[in-house]
């Protein structure tokens, strides 16, 4: 008789090390963001933006996921805060197994913040628990409205939506009411900020945002 090993499937091994994730952050007191959208929405210009605003008041860290290249860290490096990229190598997400090697390359006693850039994907990135404690979804208005009805997860899995890239409003058919209306059905929890990372408009209630939950982070008690 053959014996069969049933190999764990892979999102229970994920689970796994995402809880030892998670179990790390809780040590450090340290907030972790999975910062997610489709390819191309502004992530990093929008954690360009962030970076700039949090210098002096948050001690920031950045994970850079991408299929391939290190271009998205070169852009963070430029401010001068640890950042490490992970290349996926032709994997569409990251998963927690990925990431865990990569907090080896950062003081965490010295960062109150942590953002993981996930790869551009609006499906695979929310199927993965990375051991965050929130995520934020980017969606610009020139993806179309019909973008959170036709791809929920990643809106139901996030805390946050910035809605980026609204100086583009008047070339664009979006309808940013319906919009907010379909991400709010979705999920009646979701904060929504409207934001221009190319105007540098809107930025001030996400740094807000941002801020508390750092501060509730540190407050738990271990
Ligand atoms: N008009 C306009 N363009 C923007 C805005 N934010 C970003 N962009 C442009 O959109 C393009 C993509 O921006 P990125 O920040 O690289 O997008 P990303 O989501 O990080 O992309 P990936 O990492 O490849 O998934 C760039 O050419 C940006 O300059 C915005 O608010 N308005
Ligand atoms: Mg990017």
């Amino acid at each position: 008789m053959v014996k069969v090993r049933m190999a764990a499937p892979v999102l229970q091994q994920n689970d796994e090390v995402a809880r030892e994730n998670r179990e790390l952050f809780r040590e450090k007191g340290l907030f972790v963001l999975n910062l997610m959208s489709s390819p191309g929405s502004g992530k990093t210009s929008i954690l360009e933006r962030t970076i700039e605003k949090l210098a002096g008041r948050l001690k920031l860290g950045v994970i850079e996921g991408d299929i391939y290249t290190t271009r998205d860290a070169e852009r963070i490096e430029k401010f001068g805060i640890p950042v490490v990229q992970i290349n996926t190598a032709g994997s569409c997400h990251l998963d927690a197994r990925m990431v865990q090697p990569a907090l080896d390359d950062f003081v965490l006693d010295e960062l109150d913040l942590l953002i993981v850039e996930n790869v551009g994907n609006l499906v695979c990135p929310a199927e993965f628990d990375l051991g965050e404690d929130a995520a934020a979804a980017v969606l610009s208005v020139a993806e179309g409205n019909d973008k959170p009805v036709k791809y929920p997860l990643v809106f139901r899995e996030s805390s946050v939506v910035l809605i980026n890239k609204i100086d583009l409003l008047p070339y664009t058919d979006c309808d940013i009411g319906l919009l907010q209306e379909d991400l709010k059905k979705i999920n009646p929890q979701l904060e929504l900020f409207q934001v221009s990372a190319r105007l540098d408009e809107g930025f001030d209630p996400w740094i807000a945002w941002l801020e508390q939950q750092v501060k509730a982070k540190k407050k738990r008690p271990s």
